[in-house]
Formats: structure tokens, C-alpha cells, sequence
């Protein structure tokens, strides 16, 4: 009996040796230490031998079960060791190729002019307010001082959403200033904001033109506001925005909702004020519309114009990119022929 079970336990380790994956080491399991293998048979059988081959016998097979035990327990091991090693080896990486090059987004040329725009209103002190596209009448129009009849309307032709033409009726907003409006009725003086967002005109397009357009409009109101801040913060801005040494022109412009309105115009880019196609050979580029904001504005929000003042200004968004690259059509904004809007 011993002599088999020597014999057993070679035949099992060269057996195991041959096994390669987990479906031969179970199998192996079964034939070598499983219920019906001849290593239990003989555990089982032990009682019925004669007491002193019984001890031998059994010590034996003990001993020989647990080695073959951890036989077993040790090629498994082995065997995932190999598996993983030769799957490592599979999918080696070259880590010096070079990368997949991944495109860069970016934003919009709009989008970084507005920007760039706000940045500097707010290192001079200007908050950032945003307001809805769809507007009432009374916010694009009458709080502006443009009644229904006022001739001034037509400066401003408008998308309408309702039909009837009254104070209720919802447009797209012209101008960004119906924020500004809402901002004076809920805030007490001092005010300092901008105003940038999407406006829109019901007009034909052409070069200088589009439908859908960028304004930041900005307002100032506080005691003592006077023209000379509104000339000292607007020129400060045009410098900043087109290069120090740049001249600015101030002259007489009108607009509803100010008084004295004033127009600001820079030196040309193009021509450095010879005159040029673009400047419609006068050398000056009209950038802002600004003013002293009308009192009767001012009363109608609740602000009393006998104790406060304010300046409020506007500017296209698109006007300032066109200028310093030279982009002659403004509806390449927002073709989004992505050939143009990489260029920024
Ligand atoms: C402009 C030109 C002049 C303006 C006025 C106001 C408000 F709400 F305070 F009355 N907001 N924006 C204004 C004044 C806008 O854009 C060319």
C-alpha cells in the first residue's frame, strides 16, 4: 500500500507539471485528491487495516495529500504568474512614440473680445450684470424715453414677438440697455456696470451689418457724475483696447436716453488717419455712442435726477476685432466656417 502510494504521488507531480491552464489543474484536482481518487479511498479504507500499518499508513497519506496539495496551490500560482506576464508582453506600449496630437479648442473671437472688453471696465471698478434676449417694450423702448410715436424708434428696427404693439408685448431686445434699466430699479446709487449680450436687428445685412449682433453697454451712476468722467473712463478704455498712443475724438452724437449725447471715434487703424477705404476716407473709426443719461431715465426708475447723475455708454462687440484684423464682412462671425474661426 505504501509502495502505491509512492508511486501515486510521482505520477501526480509529473502530472501536474503538464497541466496549463485551470480546466487541466481542476481536472488534476479531481483525479488526484477529488472524493473517488485513490488517495481518499485509502484515507477512508484506514480502519479496516491492522493497527500498525494503520499509523504508517495513514501518517503517509496525510503527508502526501497536503504536498500535493500545495503542489496544486503553487502551479495555479505559477500559471496566472506566466498568464499575466505573457499578457503584459502582448500589449507592450512603446512609451517613446510620440502622442496622438489632440486639437486645442478655443473660444470664439466674440467671445474673447467680450472678454477682454469687461476685463477692463472691472479693473476700473465696473460690475458684469447679463439680461434676458426677450425683452418687454416697456424695458427696450419706453424706460429708454422711446414712447411708441417717438421718431427715435426707428433707429432701432425690431424683431416683435407679440403683434399689438403695446407695453406688454415681448420684442428681442435692440440694445443691452433695458439690463441696465432693471439694475437702477432694484440697486440705489452708486452703480457701476456692463452690460455685454447678443441684440438684434430686423434689417438687411451687409458688410457691417447682421441681424443678430454683440453689445456691452455700460453705466455709471453715483453724485457728482460728470462728463469728465465719462470722457476720462471711455478714452482710458479706448487706449487700453487699441494701444496707448492712440488719438480720440469726442464729439456731439444723439441718442434718446442721454443728454448731451456724444459720439468717440479713434484714430484709424488702418491709415493712421490719411484716410482710407475703411474710415470712408475721414481717419477716424466711430467706436462709442455714449452720454449723460437723460433725468427723465433716471426719474423713472426712481432715482431722484436733482441728487444723482450718470454716463452710459455702448459699443458693437464685433467692431473691435474687425478693426484690429482687418476682417472686412462681419457675417463671418457667425457663419461658423470653422476655417475663419480658427485664426483666433
Ligand atoms: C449707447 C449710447 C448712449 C445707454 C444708456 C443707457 C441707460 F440705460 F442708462 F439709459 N444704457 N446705455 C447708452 C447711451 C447706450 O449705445 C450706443
Amino acid at each position: 500500500m505504501l509502495e502505491e502510494l509512492e508511486k501515486l504521488q510521482l505520477q501526480a507531480f509529473a502530472e501536474l507539471e503538464s497541466a496549463v491552464d485551470s480546466r487541466e489543474l481542476e481536472q488534476w484536482r479531481i483525479c488526484y485528491l477529488g472524493k473517488k481518487s485513490r488517495l481518499t479511498q485509502v484515507l477512508r479504507s484506514l480502519s479496516t487495516l491492522p493497527l500498525d500499518e494503520r499509523r504508517n499508513t495513514g501518517a503517509r497519506a496525510n503527508t502526501i495529500k497536503k504536498s500535493l496539495e500545495n503542489a496544486l496551490e503553487e502551479r495555479g500560482h505559477s500559471l496566472e504568474t506566466s498568464r499575466l506576464v505573457l499578457s503584459l508582453e502582448n500589449k507592450r506600449v512603446d512609451i517613446t512614440l510620440p502622442g496622438y496630437p489632440m486639437p486645442i479648442g478655443r473660444s470664439h473671437p466674440t467671445t474673447q473680445t467680450i472678454e477682454e472688453i469687461c476685463q477692463v471696465f472691472q479693473k476700473m471698478g465696473f460690475q458684469v450684470f447679463e439680461g434676458p434676449d426677450v425683452e418687454w417694450d416697456y424695458y427696450n423702448f419706453e424706460a429708454l424715453n422711446i414712447p411708441a410715436d417717438h421718431p427715435a424708434r426707428d433707429m432701432f428696427a425690431t424683431f416683435w414677438i407679440d403683434s399689438n404693439r403695446g407695453k406688454r408685448n415681448r420684442l428681442l431686445r435692440t440694445h443691452t440697455s433695458p439690463m441696465q434699466i432693471r439694475v437702477m430699479e432694484h440697486t440705489p446709487p452708486p452703480i457701476r456696470i456692463i452690460v455685454p449680450g447678443r441684440c438684434y436687428r430686423y434689417e438687411a445685412t451687409d458688410t457691417t451689418h447682421e441681424s443678430m449682433f454683440y453689445q456691452v453697454e455700460g453705466l455709471a451712476v453715483d453724485k457728482n457724475i460728470t462728463m469728465a468722467d465719462l470722457k476720462g473712463t471711455l478714452f482710458d478704455f479706448c487706449r487700453c483696447i487699441f494701444g496707448e498712443e492712440r488719438k480720440v475724438r469726442f464729439r456731439c452724437d444723439y441718442f434718446p436716453f442721454v443728454e448731451p449725447g456724444v459720439e468717440i471715434a479713434i484714430e484709424c487703424l488702418a491709415c493712421h488717419g490719411n484716410g482710407c477705404r475703411i474710415c470712408g476716407y475721414s481717419g477716424w473709426i466711430e467706436i462709442l455712442g455714449a452720454g449723460m443719461v437723460n433725468p427723465d431715465v433716471l426719474r423713472r426708475v426712481g432715482i431722484d435726477p436733482e441728487v444723482y447723475s450718470g454716463f452710459a455708454f455702448g459699443l458693437g462687440v464685433e467692431r473691435v476685432p474687425m478693426l484690429r484684423y482687418g476682417i472686412d464682412d462681419i457675417r463671418l462671425f457667425y457663419n461658423n466656417d470653422i476655417r475663419f474661426l480658427r485664426q483666433f
